[in-house]
């Protein structure tokens, strides 16, 4: 896969979108752990989460005049909740009053539109009772009574990794996310992830089924078990200012990921929103050190997103028609 992660590289700008229940909420993808939200309250949100806004079509074009090359879309986040049609949970999009499938809507877009499809895909759960971590302060736990079988999860995670990569065609890469998490008891905080994640399985599994599937893995580490590219999260690589650690650059693809106000998922009150120019700036900083830029959006529960974002990105667009390279 020497080709696609040359590819990647020379892709410099993507969109990240972070969606999903949380989206109703208004405060953040982190809510449900921030705000200790009990896995059966928060499980009620399947009944009110309906983007039925929801137009692939508007934010694969709104990608595209952008002049970004690749969406990164969390298929499934921290709260376990999954935005495709598992077979293997009932905590799923389709199982909403929206009923759809939004990955394949989103999926069957990019490719008409030659958009490179990116999952996002988070290894720590705050829901299954089969996953044995807990990620924050010992006591502002999910409220799961059972918290048990690893070989069930770890059975879980390939399987739905196998449906994302047999259902929707060409998936361009697997973006892993919350290696660090933890046992309740354990003091020791650091980014060393003493998880056994299994990820020689599973990176073969993704290779196996696509290969030319790229992986990342947001672990603030260097890439060391055979990632095909390097992420960074707001930060530019080499600049470490975002106190996850010395993390240093290796000589992968190398990408760094942004957000357009101060919030991953839609935050209702967040106004910080950066600048056209700033984002700009980004982008060619991270251009400079041949780094892609994946900026963030968070849409709305309705499934739309914000009109800030969208005329910061069509002003972004304006810029790369001039001067980025097609
Ligand atoms: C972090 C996550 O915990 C955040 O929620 C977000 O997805 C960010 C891009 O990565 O590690």
């Amino acid at each position: 896969n020497l080709k696609s992660r040359k590819e990647f590289q020379d892709d410099k700008f993507g969109m990240f979108i972070h969606f999903g229940p949380y989206s109703v909420l208004g405060n953040g993808e982190w809510i449900m752990n921030n705000e200790n939200i009990k896995v059966t309250e928060y499980g009620r949100l399947i009944n009110v989460f309906n983007p039925q806004d929801f137009d692939a079509k508007k934010w694969v074009g709104i990608a595209k005049a952008a002049g970004m090359k690749y969406i990164t879309f969390t298929t499934r986040h921290h709260d376990g909740f999954s935005n495709f049609d598992t077979k293997l949970s009932d905590w799923k999009i389709t199982n909403t009053h929206f009923k759809r499938d939004l990955l394949k809507e989103l999926a069957d877009e990019c490719h008409k539109e030659g958009i490179k499809l990116f999952c996002y895909y988070s290894l720590l759960d705050w829901t299954r009772t089969d996953y044995q971590y807990e990620t924050g302060k010992t006591g502002k736990g999910t409220g799961r009574t059972q918290k048990s079988d690893w070989n069930s999860y770890v059975r879980f995670m390939k399987g739905q990794l196998t449906e994302l990569l047999t259902n929707y065609g060409k998936i361009s890469g697997i973006w892993f996310d919350g290696h660090w998490d933890q046992l309740d008891n354990d003091t020791d905080k650091t980014l060393t992830s003493k998880v056994n994640w299994h990820y020689d399985e599973i990176y073969t599994l993704i290779h196996s089924l696509q290969p030319d599937c790229l992986i990342s893995n947001n672990h603030h580490l260097l890439p060391i078990q055979g990632e095909d590219f390097q992420a960074f999260e707001k930060d530019l690589p080499g600049g470490n200012t975002t106190g996850f650690g010395g993390q240093s650059v290796s000589q992968l693809p190398l990408e760094t990921c942004e957000t357009m106000n101060n919030s991953w998922g839609f935050d209702i009150n967040d106004r910080k929103y950066k600048s056209t120019k700033d984002l700009l700036h980004y982008l060619i900083n991270a251009a400079s050190l041949n780094a892609n830029f994946l900026l963030n959006v968070g849409p709305m529960a309705d499934g739309t997103i914000q009109p800030e974002f969208v005329q910061t990105l069509k002003e972004m667009g304006t810029w790369m028609d001039k001067n980025g390279n097609s």
